[in-house]
């Protein structure tokens, strides 16, 4: 067979070749076979110098002209393919499916607390004020009825930073500082961070309190009572049954303790039957403890002894428990997101 006929059998070789080649990668196989450095054009060129001298030329020239065919060929086929797997690719696509939603953050029930209760306490007339948690001696304790080796000192294990620095104990220090600033009358709550030396299954070293305090001329347990009692019914609902328990605080005279009617099992003492794990059967709950602040404490801020006032304190974290039903003290701290995120 001659040189020149072998070269134009190439063509129609190709053709059928490319009625097989249903993929990209069957393609390349078969472009490699026709024209690649081994395949069957180089092959046939290999027979070049076999040829007259004469003949060379035109035989040259026709290995051009079919390489050009069989790569416009190849080209076509490969366009061709290249826009059905485009085309498949898009026909799977579907459009419908949602997309991933983005994580939302939730706040912590700590904050919701905070936020609920300043709410309804601004309602009612008081200011929202902060300050350090890092307090001197004076702030935390002697201002409040609590000199040097006062056993009320015995009652909170403080955490000492030095001699007279202390991690505050409670967020009292913030309203003896809001009476340095400010003349009667004021009503303030103070929410934050206060800390003790204390850790078990229902103590954190470090926990959340809300103090309020009432100052004016006037002011007595009474308004105390209806303050409180309009207060906590907010918070737990207007069912909530209040009684208050005679108590002792070196900065209160004379000072209170407020339970409300169990919120679990409103009251009862069991639920279907079952004794109730929140009240243990009491029916009532502690909230908070209070006070007339003691005259003590106004002296050591340079109040006229003519003012009178009251003030109040409870825990964040156990109004929390109380209100979302949480059962173990340690959730509040631990951030494990499958519980901070049933608070969205
Ligand atoms: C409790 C009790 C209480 C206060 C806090 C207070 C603040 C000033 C003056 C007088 Cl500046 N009193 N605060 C009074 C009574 C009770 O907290 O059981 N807290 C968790």
């Amino acid at each position: 067979m001659d040189l020149i006929t072998a070269l134009e059998g190439l063509v129609p070789e190709l053709e059928s070749g490319l009625a097989q080649a249903s993929s990209l990668e069957a393609l390349e196989v078969l472009r490699v076979d026709f024209l690649g450095r081994k395949g069957r054009l180089a092959h046939i060129m290999s027979a070049l110098p076999q040829l007259a001298p004469a003949d060379r030329p035109a035989a040259g020239q026709k290995a051009n002209a079919v390489k050009e065919q069989l790569s416009a060929l190849f080209e076509q086929h490969k366009s061709a393919l290249e826009q059905a797997r485009e085309a498949e690719a898009l026909r799977r696509f579907d459009p419908t499916i949602p997309g991933r939603l983005p994580w939302r953050g939730s706040l912590h029930p700590d904050t919701l607390v905070i936020e609920e209760i300043c709410d309804v306490l601004r309602g009612l007339g008081f200011d929202v004020a902060s300050g350090p948690e890092v307090e001197n001696d004076f702030y935390n304790f002697e201002s409040l009825n609590m000199p040097p080796e006062h056993p009320a000192r015995d009652m909170q294990d403080t955490l000492y930073v030095s001699d007279k620095v202390v991690m505050r104990t409670h967020t009292s220090p913030v309203q003896v500082r809001t009476m340095l600033s400010r003349k009667p009358p004021l009503a303030v709550i103070c929410p934050g961070k206060v800390y003790r030396r204390d850790s078990d299954l229902t103590h954190t070293p470090m926990f959340h309190q809300i103090e309020g305090l009432m100052v004016g001329h006037g002011i007595s347990m009474a308004h105390l009572r209806g303050i409180l009692t309009a207060f906590v019914r907010e918070i737990f609902g207007s069912a909530t049954q209040v009684r208050f328990r005679p108590s002792f605080f070196p900065f209160t005279e004379p000072s209170a303790e407020v339970d409300i009617s169990c919120c679990m099992c409103g009251g009862k003492g069991h639920v279907n039957g079952e004794p109730c794990r929140v009240c243990k059967t009491t029916g009532w709950v502690e909230i908070l403890g209070c006070g007339m602040v003691d005259p003590a404490v106004y002296a050591a801020v340079g109040y006229p002894s003519d003012v009178s006032g009251f003030a109040f304190g409870l825990g964040v974290e156990r109004v929390a428990m109380l209100k979302y039903g949480i059962g173990d003290l340690r959730m509040f701290f631990e951030n494990d997101a499958r519980f901070l995120g049933q608070f969205a």
